[in-house]
């Protein structure tokens, strides 16, 4: 097989219709209103309420999923505390943590979701914790009840980093049911996406008032300013965005799915290689899923290292999400702790491209690469 004519990401933005959005750019320009809460961004936020099925005043929007996280937990309080948390995810999750002042305390992972386990994150709260931070990584919900009834027993706020999980149902219910509060993050890499931004829901409607002032420097008016904010706000061009791509989200999902679908056909006679369990619903919970990203599971490092090379000879850029693990990286060494599955995890995962348009020749392309590879490598 000869390498693909073009490079194969392991993600692309969808783009709604030039035209359609050259339509709403001029609404935007005979409004002469850019952002800070212009029309397009109010509407946006209508839409989202309906989409979650939540009040208007249980969501705020922001310009992306990081400083939402940050304001998020600063309103929260957390600041001075110490923040159960996984290291298994991408380095916002505990950099927003860290830049408010909180610190993050890692335990392990669940080796079927992927997601920080419940009994471990009980084992590392101390009398010093304020929160419980878990990641719906993938998409793929984290034990919800588990958490629930973590948040009851010690009296902790439970956050989710739920920034890959838009779309995502748990038993009929949205995943932003769940806890206290949820990020989603709308990153142009994202499933759904508004080129940058952020999105909490959360079940406190008194939280919106605190977080819709943090994002905008915490001036109430031209002579008042309340607290320490920051400039979060998101832009009308963003929201247009956004409100264009919600109009396809379902079509989104459903084009991933017939992606993940492909790839676990297949591969399902290739040794060495596996699929997460809890995507065919197997972790206790009727998931309707979003198919956000393709992760696969290989036998030890040195076989996905081989596999993600061989790949890239291809012209095909799968990548390492979430290699190295956070605590790996400079700012967590310090606190690192005893997470051996979310370090073998790390070692073995890769993620496969997966994109609206994405088409049959690269995914049997990619299956055929991978078969090639793998079973030259067993004989
Ligand atoms: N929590 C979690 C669990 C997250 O995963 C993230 C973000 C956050 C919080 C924070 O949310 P945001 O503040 O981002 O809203 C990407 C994204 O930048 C990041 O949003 C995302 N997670 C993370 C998992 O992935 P990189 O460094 O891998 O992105 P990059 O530039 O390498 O792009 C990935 C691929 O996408 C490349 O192959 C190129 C392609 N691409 C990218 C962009 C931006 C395009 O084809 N077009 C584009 O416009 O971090």
């Amino acid at each position: 097989m000869k390498p693909f004519k073009n490079p194969i990401l392991v993600t692309r933005p969808y783009l709604p219709p030039l035209e359609d959005y050259q339509k709403g750019l001029e609404e935007i320009w005979n409004n002469q209103w850019l952002t800070n809460n212009g029309p397009v961004l109010k509407k946006f936020h209508g839409q989202l309420a309906g989409y979650f099925g939540v009040p208007e005043t249980n969501l705020s929007l922001f310009n992306n999923g990081t400083l939402a996280l940050e304001i998020l937990f600063q309103a929260m309080g957390l600041a001075g505390g110490e923040v159960v948390t996984t290291p298994f995810t991408f380095v916002a999750t505990s950099h927003a943590l860290k830049r408010i002042g909180a610190e993050p305390v890692f335990a392990d992972i669940d080796p079927e979701t992927l997601c920080l386990d419940p009994a471990a994150a009980e084992k590392m709260i101390t009398p010093r914790t304020k929160a419980i931070v878990p990641v719906h990584v993938y998409g793929h919900p984290c034990d919800v009840n588990a958490f629930d009834e973590l948040g009851r027993k010690y009296g902790l706020k439970i956050i989710y980093d739920a920034a890959h999980a838009f779309g995502v149902k748990i038993n009929g219910k949205s995943i932003a049911e769940y806890g206290d509060a949820s990020m989603f993050s709308f990153h142009s890499t994202k499933l759904f996406h508004s080129i940058e931004g952020g999105l909490l829901v959360f079940k406190d409607r008194a939280l919106q008032q605190k977080v819709d002032q943090l994002k905008n420097f915490a001036i109430l008016s031209e002579t008042e300013c309340v607290d320490v904010g920051t400039n979060a706000k998101m832009n009308e061009m963003q929201a247009l965005m956004g409100v264009l791509n919600l109009n396809v989200i379902d079509d989104l999902i459903s084009h991933r799915k017939v992606i993940y679908e492909a790839y676990r056909d297949g591969f399902s006679g290739i040794r060495d290689i596996e699929f997460l369990h809890c995507l065919d619903n197997s972790c206790g919970y009727s998931v309707s899923h979003n198919y956000a990203y393709c992760p696969v599971l290989f036998k030890d490092l040195d076989t996905r290292e081989r596999v993600y090379r061989r790949l890239k000879d291809y012209n095909v850029f799968s990548r390492r999400y979430f290699y190295p693990l956070l605590t790996d990286f400079d700012p967590y060494r310090e606190n690192q702790s005893q997470t051996p599955i979310a370090t073998d995890i790390a070692n073995r995962v890769l993620t496969l491209p997966t994109y609206h348009g994405l088409d049959e020749t690269a995914t049997s392309g990619i299956i055929q690469i991978v078969q090639e590879l793998l079973q030259g490598y067993e004989s």
